[in-house]
C-alpha cells in the first residue's frame, strides 16, 4: 500500500469498496470539493490570507451511549463509533445502526476501548478483506484481549462468529482503570497492528509494570497480525523481526515503546507516519509524545519515574539517559486528562498540517504545529470557543478525535454524540469572491491573526467545563 492512499487529495475514483452504496455520497464529496475549490479560488486570490476563515461543527450522530471512538476503513465514506458498553455503530447518510455487540467489562476504566479496520478491509485479494480489529476488557476475565472480526455479507453487521482472538493482555487483579486501549495501522505496513496499553491501574503503577520490559503494560506493542508464530488457538500472531527489544534476555519481543501510563488516545499521521501518543497524566501534567516514522522503536516515555516534564510526584527520581520526554505537557491550568487527537490532513480544512487534542476534563481543544518539534501551550492555538460556538452547539466531554476515509476531523463527545470539524462555509465563500478582507467577524479574527503570527497570539483563557465524574479512560488515581 502506498503512502499516497492515504493522502486526502487521493480521491477514490469508485464508491467505496467492502460497503453498500451511500445514499448522499456523492453529494459529500461534491461539497468537499466544493470547499476545497473555493479554498483554492480563495488562496489564488487573497494568498496565504486565506487561511483565515473560521471554523464550524457539524452534527454526525447523537443519542449515542457513551461513544469513546470513530473511524473508517480506507476509502468507505462509514463512520463506525465505539461505544463503551461494547457496541460498535455505523453511522451512514445520517443513519446509525448496530455493526456488533461485543461483551465487556464496562467498570470504570474498563470497556470497549479500541477499533482498527484492517488496511485491507476492502481488497477481496488481502488476507485482512472485510477483518478489523477489537481492544476491549473480557467480562469473566477482566483481563485486555485484542480479537479480529469479519463482516458479514451485510457490510453493515459484523459477522460474530467470525472472531478470532489475537493477544490477551494480563490486568492486575482489581485494578479498573489505565486501560488505555487505542489500537491502529502505520500508514503503508498492513501487517504490524500496534496497541497501547496502560499500566494497569492504581496510583503510580506500584507494581513498576511501565519500567518492566518483561511485562507488556504500560507500552506501546507492535505485533504482525498476517503471522501466527504460536501453535495455541488462543494466541495468533507474530512478533516483528525489527522490533526493538528482540532477542534481548529478560524483554517481551512485542514492545515497541515503554514508560507509558494510559495512552488512552493516540494516533499516526496519515501522510508520513509519524505516530502520536497522548498519555494521560497522574496528578500534574498532561503529555503529548512523539515518534518519528523513520524510528526503530524502542522509546522510554519515562512513566512512573517521569510524569510529563517533571519528576513524578510522590515517585520521582532522575531521568535516566535512555528516557525521552514529551513534546509538549501543560498542568492542570489547562486540564485534567489528555485527549489524543489527529494531525489534520483534510485538504479543505484551515487546520491542515496541525496536531488537533483536547481534554477530557476540561473540554479545551487546542492545535499545535503537526511537525513533531518541541512545543508549549504559551504558542498553542485553542479552539475551544470558536468550536463550541458551531452549529452542533457546546461540546461536552471529548473522549476522542477521530478521522474519516478523507482525512475529516471528528470529535467524540462522551455525552453521546459525534460532530464534524468544518470550514466555515460563508467565510470561505466570501474569501473566494475576493472579499476576504472584508471579514471582521469576531470568529474570524481571532484564528486568523494566530495564523498568521504563527501561532504566538493571545494566550489561552481560563474558561473551563466542570471536572467531570468517573470516566472511561480517566481516572488519575
Ligand atoms: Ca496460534
Ligand atoms: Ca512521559
Amino acid at each position: 500500500m502506498l503512502l499516497r492512499d492515504f493522502l486526502p487529495c487521493h480521491r477514490p475514483t469508485t464508491p467505496p469498496q467492502g460497503g453498500l452504496p451511500i445514499p448522499g455520497h456523492d453529494r459529500h464529496w461534491s461539497a468537499t470539493w466544493l470547499r476545497a475549490g473555493l479554498l483554492a479560488g480563495a488562496m489564488a486570490l487573497t494568498g496565504a490570507a486565506s487561511q483565515a476563515q473560521a471554523l464550524d461543527t457539524r452534527l454526525l450522530a447523537s443519542g449515542l451511549s457513551q461513544p469513546l471512538f470513530a473511524t473508517s476503513p480506507l476509502n468507505d465514506g462509514r463512520l463506525f463509533v465505539v461505544e463503551k458498553g461494547g457496541t460498535i455503530k455505523v453511522v451512514q447518510n445520517g443513519v446509525t445502526s448496530n455493526f456488533l455487540n461485543i461483551p465487556v467489562a464496562t467498570a470504570s476504566e474498563q470497556g470497549l476501548l479500541g477499533l482498527a479496520f484492517d488496511p485491507g478491509y476492502a481488497d477481496p485479494a488481502s488476507a485482512g478483506y472485510r477483518r478489523f480489529f477489537v481492544n476491549y476488557i473480557e467480562p469473566t476475565t477482566l483481563d485486555t484481549v485484542i480479537a479480529s472480526y469479519r463482516t458479514s455479507d451485510n457490510a453493515s453487521q459484523a459477522n460474530a462468529a467470525s472472531r478470532l482472538e489475537v493477544i490477551r493482555i494480563d490486568q492486575p487483579n482489581g485494578r479498573t482503570n489505565h486501560k488505555a486501549g487505542w489500537i491502529g495501522f502505520k500508514p503503508g505496513d498492513a501487517n504490524n497492528l500496534y496497541i497501547a496499553t496502560g499500566d494497569g491501574g492504581s496510583g503510580n503503577d506500584p507494581d513498576n509494570l511501565a519500567q518492566n520490559n518483561g511485562q507488556l503494560l504500560g507500552k506501546m506493542l507492535r505485533i504482525d497480525i498476517n503471522r501466527d508464530d504460536f501453535t495455541s488457538p488462543t494466541i495468533n500472531y507474530g512478533i516483528p523481526a525489527n522490533n526493538p527489544l528482540v532477542g534481548q534476555a529478560g524483554a517481551r519481543g512485542e514492545i515497541y515503546a515503554n514508560g507509558l501510563r494510559n495512552p488512552f488516545r493516540n494516533s499516526f499521521d496519515r501522510l508520513n507516519g509519524n505516530l502520536w501518543i497522548a498519555d494521560v497524566g497522574q496528578s500534574s501534567r498532561e503529555e503529548i509524545n512523539f515518534i518519528s516514522a523513520s524510528s526503530p522503536g524502542g522509546q522510554n516515555f519515562g512513566w512512573r519515574v517521569r510524569e510529563g516534564s517533571i519528576a513524578t510526584p510522590g515517585v520521582g527520581g532522575p531521568a535516566t539517559p535512555d528516557m525521552v520526554g514529551p513534546i509538549l505537557d501543560y498542568t492542570r491550568s489547562f486540564g485534567f486528562s489528555v485527549t489524543g487527537g489527529y494531525v489534520v490532513r483534510d485538504l479543505s480544512s484551515p487546520l491542515y498540517g496541525q496536531y488537533v487534542f483536547g481534554d477530557f476534563g476540561s473540554g479545551r481543544i487546542f492545535a499545535i504545529p503537526g511537525d513533531g518539534s518541541d512545543q508549549t501551550m504559551a504558542s498553542a492555538l485553542e479552539l475551544t470557543s470558536i468550536l463550541n460556538a458551531g452549529a452542533a452547539g457546546p461540546l461536552g466531554n471529548i473522549s476522542s478525535f477521530g478521522e474519516g476515509f478523507n482525512g475529516e476531523l471528528y470529535i467524540v463527545d462522551f455525552g453521546g454524540r459525534v460532530v464534524q470539524v468544518v470550514p466555515e462555509p460563508a467565510t470561505v465563500l466570501l474569501w473566494a469572491l475576493g472579499l476576504g478582507l472584508l471579514v471582521q467577524w469576531s470568529k474570524v479574527r481571532p484564528i486568523s491573526r494566530r495564523l498568521r503570527k504563527g501561532w504566538h497570539g493571545p494566550h489561552l483563557k481560563e474558561t473551563r467545563h466542570a471536572p467531570s465524574t468517573e470516566t472511561p479512560g480517566r481516572s488519575r488515581s
